[in-house]
């Protein structure tokens, strides 16, 4: 068990002169290990904790004159938990959860008042894993929190749902191993995820709630299919997949490790499949462009842009030559970014796949070219491309011609050109290519230099010089080429023009991006909507009016070993008709890769249950785009590329309005667990500085407990001994390193109002931090502070009474600068997403409130609105104890007076009888009266006016006091 904490709260009675230490009991410390404590104040607070029995306890302390004593009670776990704790909020928390639920208060209701502005926040809905929710996933789902709610309060219409992307593979992975239908376990795991986002308190509309796997949802999935499929978008072709002989089934790219299945470590080969895909390299160039216009991390557009990896370039013809030299029939088209180089071509390189190699591969070296090709049947394309990785390849023992210089030039077969990217074969340039230079090296090719640096020291003929530059040795007057003497993008452009003229190439733009791979061989996921006539093999799209088309229900989801997808055991259902001739059909069996129902969710939670249209015309005019879209960097290309791609064909279809779905992408940081220090020992066991230890393995490293380190400088030290420097780190939460911390523990230990708080505490919602339970104490302690301020101090016994301390009076100009400037700082940090520095102005806010001596009402009210979006529960419960019936939620947000925003305080001259005889520090608005009095005391004035009676005083705001004195005075003065 932990050691337990306790926060207490203690007031000393009367206010205490001078200071007092306090000396704990023996078994009791505070959080910092301290034995005594020493405060002038009349009230404080102290966590503490009881080493020898790693109880709870409450404590009190009373001041009797000058001594004091310390009352101690020890208490049971379970008995007293409320009472312990900085503030009630294991009442506050579930009572409040119930209130919004019963009332719907976050209800965003179907017919709404258009003419006020609308804001639609949203988190990139989770996978209901069976992990439940970890304590990254509120950080996100945190600040979308306060945003809906400050939006909310701010008047406009806030849609903030929530729902469950749950068809995946792990469902599956856990029915073939226990035989638990998919179903059961989603929804179980579904049931878990809610009832922990409820005890957090977020303000979703729990109305909207859907999930990707319920049919009325997937129906229109299914139908989106259709539509891209009469686009002439979704296709079917022979594609290379994942292939486990030994487990006779397709792998997802995630299941395969280093060329071996993630189970069982089965060998996997590329293996070509007939599946479904998606033009999404239609839309590359839309995709491109638009994200222009987007705020988005620029990290995340830049990562776009490489995944869609637009090349402007050329395509060149080479023909292949006879064993005589002449020119064949057949032509080999290459990709190159570098025209320029074409006269240092020296020679081709085709991808083992390439669909011409039959028929160019010589009858000597058919055999090892045969064996290669098998050989990199077995590499991923990642593995191929590596540059790291030695150049393999085999010549064909065939050549071509190249069209710029006329020459002949050898053809090799080498994996490090991929089948699936531009025409699958380039012309190398060894000497401006740095593959290209090792390959050529390694199997004695010619390399020929013709481009030549600007700069000629940087010329190097042991390496390849990749850069732009002036050309050489590129001139062949019989074809009428000459480039010699241009800067390579000059040559570029004349090569292009050269040979679109001659037929030999012609300019080209080429994309990285695929097309969508979007069919898979697995049982839970979307069926795809598609039948295939038994007698002609015909394909049939499903008419709309037979959607959704149901999964049906399977017992068995163990693969089939054939590689036909588990849905071909459901035999009942996969024999069917073509609904329009009545001809025995068979059903497509593969299934929607995962991405599918979160490329479209945000669109259905404007309208969730439309059963005739995927989404109201107008409901989306209203709603769209989504103005801001939280979630994890992982999604920066997949996720948010599909469903930009998806959206794009709607709008071109006209069901929605907007070119683009999500306006602003935020992603929040990762959650580290707590910060690890390690130790070092040496052979002989001692320990040594982690300075000196580079060379020592793991084997000889110690995990240190927190409390026996300290801070020295920049490092860590042992707290017995200095000289040891350890090593600080942060590792990622995973259960193998038992650093993962669960939200329902710290919900249940310090409330969901400080779990929120901290998350948003820990540092800028974007960047990654490290976990820390005293940073949650901290935050917790604020909490209980700020309770304590409106709603009173507990009672001896540890209870809380109803109402607050507020009372009601005007403010002071103090306390409404005080709030102002809180205010202003708070909203101004929401509307930047920075809600670590709003919180840090509220902390300055109640500190500076438990100076003043009374508490008006109005400035508390303000207070609890403006906190009423990080820490709800507490401010619903405050707002409600300061007199009002109805919940903060849509209360209008504090706004900044800018009157008390000014640091208004001037120097005011102050003059006796019209000459000036000093000044005085004064509020702007300070009374003519206040002006006088602080006049009266002040050192240098107070020898004219003491003892003076006064005839006429002339004030003039923010200008100046003239004490005009009785005439009495003056003789008085004068003598
Ligand atoms: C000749 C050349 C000379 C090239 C030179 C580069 C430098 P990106 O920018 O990625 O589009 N290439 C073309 N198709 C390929 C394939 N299927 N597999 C592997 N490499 C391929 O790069 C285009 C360049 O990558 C092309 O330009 C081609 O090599 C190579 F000094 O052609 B280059």
């Amino acid at each position: 068990m932990n050691k337990h904490l306790l926060e207490t709260h203690i007031q000393i009675q009367p206010l205490p002169p001078r200071s007092h230490t306090f000396h704990f009991p023996t078994q009791l410390q505070t959080l910092q290990s301290r034995k005594s404590f020493t405060t002038k104040k009349s009230s404080f607070c102290l966590s503490l904790c009881n080493n020898k029995t790693n109880s709870f306890f409450f404590s009190h302390v009373s001041v009797v004159r000058s001594s004091v004593t310390w009352g101690v009670n020890e208490v049971e776990e379970d008995k007293q938990l409320v009472v312990k704790k900085a503030y009630p909020f294991l009442e506050i928390e579930p009572k409040w959860q119930r209130y919004w639920e019963e009332n719907r208060t976050f209800r965003t209701p179907d017919e709404i008042d258009t003419s006020k502005p609308k804001f639609y926040v949203l988190d990139m809905f989770p996978y209901p894993s069976g992990a439940g929710l970890h304590v990254g996933h509120p950080l996100g789902y945190t600040a979308t929190d306060i945003l809906a709610r400050f939006k909310r309060m701010q008047g406009y219409n806030v849609l903030h749902p929530m729902g469950w992307d749950a068809f995946g593979l792990p469902a599956e992975q856990y029915a073939i191993q226990t035989g638990t239908h998919p179903n059961i376990t989603t929804f179980r795991n579904i049931n878990r995820f809610r009832s922990q986002l409820k005890s957090l308190g977020f303000s979703y509309d729990w109305d909207r709630e859907f999930s990707t796997i319920e049919p009325e949802y997937y129906k229109w999935t299914q139908w989106i299919f259709l539509q891209l499929l009469k686009r002439g978008l979704a296709y079917q072709a022979e594609v290379p997949v994942n292939w486990c002989p030994a487990l006779g089934t397709v792998l997802a790219n995630e299941e395969v490790i280093d060329g071996v299945s993630e189970r069982g470590g089965h060998p996997v080969i590329r293996k070509p499949m007939r599946q479904w895909m998606l033009k999404i390299t239609a839309y590359a160039d839309r995709l491109l462009e638009d994200l222009d216009d987007l705020d988005w991390p620029e990290s995340v557009k830049d990562m776009q842009r490489n995944w869609i990896g637009r090349s402007d370039g050329a395509e060149m013809e080479f023909y292949v030559l006879d064993s005589d030299g002449q020119e064949r029939n057949i032509k080999i088209t290459v990709f190159t970014t570098r025209p320029d180089t074409i006269f240092g071509a020296t020679y081709l390189v085709v991808a083992p796949e390439h669909t011409l190699l039959p028929s160019l591969v010589s009858m000597a070296q058919s055999k090892y070219v045969e064996e290669y090709i098998d050989l990199a049947s077995r590499k991923s394309d990642l593995e191929r491309t590596e540059l790291q990785k030695e150049k393999t390849g085999v010549f064909s023992g065939c050549y071509a011609r190249n069209p710029a210089n006329g020459e002949a030039i050898p053809i090799w077969v080498a994996d490090y050109v991929l089948g699936s990217y531009g025409t699958g074969a380039i012309m190398a340039v060894p000497a401006h290519d740095t593959r290209d230079y090792e390959f050529a090296l390694k199997y004695d090719i010619p390399i020929r230099w013709v481009v030549t640096p600007e700069d000629e020291s940087l010329t190097d003929s042991r390496s390849a010089f990749p850069g732009q530059g002036l050309i050489i040795n590129s001139s062949n007057s019989m074809l009428g080429l000459d480039i010699n003497g241009l800067s390579s993008k000059e040559a570029a452009s004349k090569v292009i023009e050269w040979a679109d003229k001659t037929g030999n190439g012609k300019k080209k733009v080429n994309y990285k991006l695929r097309d969508w791979l979007f069919a898979r061989q697995r049982y839970w996921g979307e069926p795809i909507p598609v039948i295939f006539l038994d007698e002609t093999g015909e394909t049939i799209p499903l008419p709309e009016t037979e959607l959704p088309l149901t999964l049906p229900e399977l017992d068995d989801f163990t693969p089939t070993g054939t590689g036909e997808p588990p849905l071909s055991k459901a035999a009942s259902w996969v024999k069917t008709m073509d609904p329009s001739s009545g001809k025995p059909a068979t059903r497509e069996t593969s299934t929607m890769p995962q991405w599918a129902g979160s490329c479209w969710y945000y669109l259905r939670f404007m309208d969730p249950s439309n059963s005739k249209e995927l989404v109201d015309k107008e409901k989306e005019r209203y709603w769209s785009p989504v103005d801001v879209y939280v979630g994890g960097a992982e999604h920066a290309v997949l996720h948010l590329l599909y469903s930009r791609f998806w959206h794009k064909v709607l709008y071109d279809i006209g069901v929605v309005s907007t070119k683009e779905p999500f306006q602003c992408v935020i992603n929040q940081g990762i959650i580290l667990g707590e910060v690890q220090y390690m130790a070092f020992r040496d052979s002989d066991g001692n320990f040594i500085s982690a300075d000196s230890a580079d060379m020592l393995g793991e084997a000889n490293q110690e995990r240190i407990p927190e409390e026996k380190v300290v801070k020295s400088g920049d490092s860590f030290v042992l707290k017995d001994n200095p000289k040891i420097r350890l090593v600080a780190r942060a590792h990622k939460m995973s259960k193998s390193r038992g650093n993962v911390v669960n939200p329902d523990d710290v919900v249940s230990e310090y409330g969901a109002d400080s779990l929120r708080l901290y998350e948003m505490f820990m540092g800028p919602l974007r960047d990654s931090k490290t976990w820390n339970t005293s940073g949650i104490e901290g935050v917790h302690r604020f909490l209980g502070r700020t309770w304590r301020l409106i709603a009173g101090s507990p009672s001896p016994d540890g209870t809380f009474r109803d109402g607050t301390v507020a009372i009601d009076e005007e403010p002071t100009l103090e306390q409404l600068r005080s709030l102002h400037k809180c205010i202003a700082k708070v909203t101004e940090e929401i509307e930047g997403t920075r809600f670590n520095t709003g919180i840090s102005a509220m902390m300055e806010f109640i500190n500076a409130a438990y100076k003043w001596d009374k508490h008006p009402r109005s400035i508390f009210e303000a207070f609890v609105l403006l906190l009423s979006p990080y820490a709800p529960h507490m401010a619903e419960e405050l707002w409600l104890r300061l007199g009002h019936s109805t919940s903060v939620a849509y209360e209008p947000f504090p706004k900044a007076d800018p009157a008390y925003l000014k640091d208004s305080t001037i120097v005011l001259p102050v003059q006796i009888n019209g000459k000036t005889r000093g000044t005085i520090q004064v509020e702007e608005a300070c009374t003519e009266e206040d002006a006088f009095k602080l006049a009266s005391k002040d050192e240098k004035l107070s020898k004219y006016l003491a003892g003076k009676s006064i005839k006429k005083r002339i004030y003039v705001p923010g200008k100046i006091l003239n004490v005009i004195l009785d005439r009495e005075n003056i003789k008085v003065g004068a003598r």
